[in-house]
């Protein structure tokens, strides 16, 4: 038998699930089974049942990758630790709200099908990253020029996307005459929900409008606004928490203890009360989702390409450099807070703080690198949508086009060293395209920006703003040009 945290000894001073774990019931069928969905969502799940006598348990799928992490899950009875790391302190915690885990390649597409379709599953939950959304960067509304969407079209009772899994989850329960369900986005996506829905319905609509309508019926699609730094998982970190427990767990996950979960109470089939963990529910998330995207989200990528060509491997080391820790507060208070519409009584000042501390987290080894992937599919809501804020009212970006211009100089592939850059996002083609044909220049500026499909970025202000900070870049490097905000 393989030692693991279900079967033997853990150190005492753990905590460990107190609720009986035998009443859950898979009623969450999570989609992403990855870091954050583990310490965000199965937390707050966890929290809540150790309040209440609630059957609420999840089920695990991971679509693509990941079929390791789904056997190491269910090899120890779904059980995950959890390690809240500040400067001097770490916490851990076992979690015991996650019930089962299913990956295509052992149950097939038709396992995971029926499991979304079975009576009791009230919601689908999501954290699949920007891109699973599979929807066009300018409309956001479904590409269906998208590979995996053509592949689901052309086959859509054997889907591939996640979009096409939950439409024809959503067909059989429909055909059976099941209860609808609520699909909860849990990704940093602008108005995830209203996204989620975008392309479900758009998806159901290219295969049967009768669907389409039902679900437009009866299928509910909160937004969120979610948050929490979650590093990817490394050896290191692993083998930190391996020492405390006394025993190895692959799936543990470490991440800072602040945590944050703002929910649209909009919910076709029940909910657990997730406010009993610490979530809210509200009539209105955008506010609060515009805010984290800019603020957090935004000084995180700017962080990311600024930081990863400055030769910083993490985000608390770029924020040891004072220059940097100036900037960000600048770009915060100066060019994000001022597009923001937010409840009164909201002290931007004091989030902007608080973030400065969380990034600067010594113990988080978040990775620049990691941060830098799908700048494509995450610039619009965390810098471009400012920008198009300051052009309509006369006010000036600095930071912003600073920004724009790191992840241009970024997706070249080439740090400041010469050294190559291994860029991850769906777009690296294009760039490669663009950079064959243009050289390290700032002749990419336009082609890159045209990549967003937004004609507004073509304003002669704009343009002239990020090449001239591109030509700092590449003139004085990203220290500098970051100092000499
Ligand atoms: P991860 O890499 O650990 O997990 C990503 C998950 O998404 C995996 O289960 C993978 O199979 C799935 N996935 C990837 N591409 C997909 C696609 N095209 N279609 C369907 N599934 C796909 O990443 P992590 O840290 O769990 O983050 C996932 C998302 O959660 C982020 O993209 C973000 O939107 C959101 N998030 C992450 C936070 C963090 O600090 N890590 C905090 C707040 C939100
Ligand atoms: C990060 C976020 O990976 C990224 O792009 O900016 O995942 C960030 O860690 C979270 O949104 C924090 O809640």
């Amino acid at each position: 038998m393989i030692r693991n945290i279900a079967n033997c000894k853990i150190n005492s001073a753990i905590s460990y699930p107190s609720y009986d774990r035998k009443r859950l019931v898979a009623r969450i069928v999570h989609l992403g089974c990855g870091a954050f969905h583990r310490a965000h969502q199965a937390v707050f799940t966890h929290h809540m049942l150790e309040k209440t006598n609630s059957d609420w348990g999840i089920c695990e799928v991971s679509l693509f990758s990941g079929q390791t992490g789904i056997q190491h899950l269910k090899d120890q009875d779904c059980l995950c630790t959890i390690a809240e790391k500040e400067a001097e302190k770490t916490e851990l915690k076992i979690i015991g709200s996650m019930v089962d885990a299913l990956h295509p390649e052992f149950v097939g597409q038709q396992g995971i099908l029926a499991t979304m379709a079975q009576p009791q599953v009230a919601i689908i939950s999501l954290t699949i990253t920007e891109k699973g959304y599979c929807t066009d960067i300018a409309s956001g509304k479904l590409d269906e020029n998208n590979a995996l969407i053509q592949q689901d079209l052309a086959n859509p009772t054997e889907p591939t996307s996640a979009i096409g899994y939950i439409v024809e989850a959503l067909r059989l329960r429909y055909e059976r005459g099941l209860p609808p369900l609520t699909v909860m986005s849990c990704d940093n996506v602008k108005e995830n929900g209203n996204v989620a829905r975008e392309a479900v319905v758009g998806f159901a609509r290219l295969r049967d409008e009768k669907l389409a309508q039902w679900i437009e019926l009866n299928v509910t699609f909160p937004c969120t606004m979610v948050d929490r730094i979650v590093p990817a998982a490394t050896s290191e970190s692993l083998g930190e928490i391996a020492e405390q427990l006394g025993v190895y767990d692959p799936c543990a996950i470490t991440c800072e203890p602040f945590r944050q979960w703002v929910i649209e109470d909009n919910f076709a089939n029940g909910r657990p009360n997730w406010d009993l963990a610490g979530a809210q529910f509200v009539k209105d998330v955008v506010p609060f989702e515009t805010m984290k995207l800019r603020m957090l989200n935004g000084s995180h990528s700017f962080l990311a390409y600024l930081g990863y060509l400055g030769g910083y491997a993490h985000i608390a080391d770029t924020m040891a450099n004072s220059d940097y820790r100036q900037a960000v507060l600048g770009l915060m208070l100066q060019e994000q807070a001022p597009t923001l519409t937010m409840p009164i009584g909201t002290d931007l000042s004091q989030y902007a703080h608080l973030l400065i501390k969380r990034f600067s987290n010594p113990s988080l080894k978040h990775q620049t690198w990691q941060i830098a992937m799908d700048g494509s599919q995450k610039l619009p809501q965390r810098m471009l949508d400012s920008v198009t804020y300051h052009l309509t009212n006369g006010s000036d970006y600095p930071h912003l086009a600073l920004g724009i211009a790191g992840w241009m100089r970024y997706v070249s592939g080439k740090d400041e060293q010469d050294k190559l850059i291994d860029v991850r996002d769906p777009l690296v083609e294009q760039f490669k395209s663009i950079y064959q044909q243009y050289g390290v220049s700032i002749d990419v500026v336009p082609a890159l920006l045209a990549v967003f499909g937004n004609p507004l970025l073509a304003n002669p202000h704009f343009v002239r703003a990020v090449t001239e900070a591109y030509q700092q870049l590449l003139d004085c490097g990203a220290r500098r040009a970051v100092a000499a905000l």
